[in-house]
């Protein structure tokens, strides 16, 4: 059999989605994501207008010649609108070569190392009362593990922070559908080093030291102030601190872990192995926060989660509401199946997103469970999708006090 057609699919329900869809010549069909929060369209074209046709009449069950077919032959190699494309691919692929089987996913990958996925959620408000709230909110519904962002005083409308009020809150998006250009934010990290880590005390005392707590720097300090940062939230136990420093500076995490033993997470921005070589090699991060959707897909991220095992080093797939459901699904698989497992990130996706994407993954007690359809178990109404027109967003600019463009 061979692939007979790839069809590129982009909607909008609340939020850009691009899905690619191949088809078999004997009919069966496999679903992977594509999404690239704020250049959706730039990988919508790389699949259409330079993939698709390479791949109609290659054999779908021919994974890893396929995956290495896109990226040798590229030439140009690794970025994050080409590993998304190839992302994608691979993930059609794996969806495929699972419902052939008539298994999920996770048994063609080694089948379950546990029972269930431990997931974090996202715990955000202006003050901390709403952040109370907020994490209170979660642990009613079951959740073992919250991701803290606040408001700092001084500065407006930050990262992390829902801007809808207090509350548990499922619909954080960073992107904004602001029309030709950017949203812009302000920052400045003096105000947030000394306002966060009083932060984590008073989270500490109201709930006790039972709760997983994460946080994430987004890539604003420099390695100096990460690291100082590191040391100051030590006494509160991160689970981890992710993105403490911009990813592309690999040995800026040696002056972290020089000072501290908090936890560090890093990757979200990441598309190969080659952006953890010298972070893995050096032991100098505790998780790896690639996403399956920009990493070169199930192929690539089930090498570089190997890789990471044997320097003790575990998982924590990116799942922002930006990773469509197939991309969670194959990050739930992967999860589900290797043995390094750290923790898994979930955002759940609205009901928009939810009629055009039917899932089957399942949510209990702070766990997440791939479920058993054969394939991902996901399946993409084409007709719904339809009905959501591509709408530009960006991410925001953010800028210093002073004015000075800053990392978002
Ligand atoms: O800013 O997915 O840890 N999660 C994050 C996300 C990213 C968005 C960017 O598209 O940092 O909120
Ligand atoms: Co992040």
């Amino acid at each position: 059999m061979s692939i007979a057609s790839v069809d590129v699919i982009v909607t909008s329900p609340g939020r850009n989605f691009v899905t690619l869809k191949i088809t078999t010549s004997d009919g069966v069909v496999g679903w992977g994501d594509a999404t690239l929060n704020g250049r959706e369209l730039s990988v919508a074209s790389y699949l259409s207008d330079h993939l698709a046709s390479m791949l109609i009449g290659r054999d779908e069950d021919r994974i890893e010649d396929t995956w290495q077919y896109l990226y040798r032959g590229a030439y140009w190699r690794r970025g994050p609108v080409t590993m998304a494309a190839i992302a994608a691919v691979d993930m059609a692929l794996w969806d495929i070569k699972a419902k052939k089987a008539g298994m999920p996913l996770y048994q063609l990958l080694g089948g379950a190392s546990r029972d269930g996925v431990r997931v974090y959620a996202h715990a955000s408000g202006t003050d901390f009362e709403a952040l109370s709230n907020a994490i209170t909110g979660y642990r009613e519904l079951g959740f073992t593990a919250v991701r803290v962002q606040t408001g700092v005083p001084g500065l407006g409308q930050i990262y992390g922070v829902s801007a809808a009020g207090p509350g548990v809150r499922y619909d954080y998006e960073p992107a904004k559908r602001s029309g030709d250009r950017p949203a812009e934010e302000t920052w400045d990290t003096r105000q947030y080093l000394n306002h966060m880590p009083g932060v984590f005390a008073k989270i500490r005392e109201e709930f006790g030291t039972d709760l997983r707590l994460l946080h994430d720097g987004h890539h604003r300090m420099s390695p100096i102030e990460a690291a100082r940062f590191a040391k100051d939230v030590e006494p509160y136990d991160l689970f981890w601190l992710e993105d403490a420093t911009p990813g592309e500076d690999q040995t800026a995490l040696r002056l972290i872990r020089q000072h501290s033993t908090t936890p560090l997470a890093i990757g979200e921005v990441f598309n190969t192995v080659y952006d953890y070589q010298t972070l893995i090699t050096e032991r100098l991060i505790d998780y790896v926060r690639s996403a399956v959707t920009h990493t070169g897909g199930i192929t690539a991220m089930k090498k570089l989660l190997d890789f990471a095992a044997i320097y003790g080093i575990r998982s924590g797939i990116h799942g922002p509401t930006d990773i469509s459901p197939v991309g969670m699904a194959a990050a739930l698989h992967l999860d589900l199946a290797i043995h390094n497992f750290g923790i898994q990130e979930y955002m759940p996706h609205n009901e928009q997103t939810l009629e055009v994407f039917q899932t089957s993954f399942t949510f209990d007690k702070g766990f997440l469970h791939p479920g058993d359809q054969p394939g991902l178990g996901v399946e993409l109404d084409e007709e719904a999708a339809g009905a959501f027109e591509y709408t530009k967003a960006y991410l925001p600019v953010n800028r210093l006090l002073d004015g000075t463009v800053h990392d978002w």
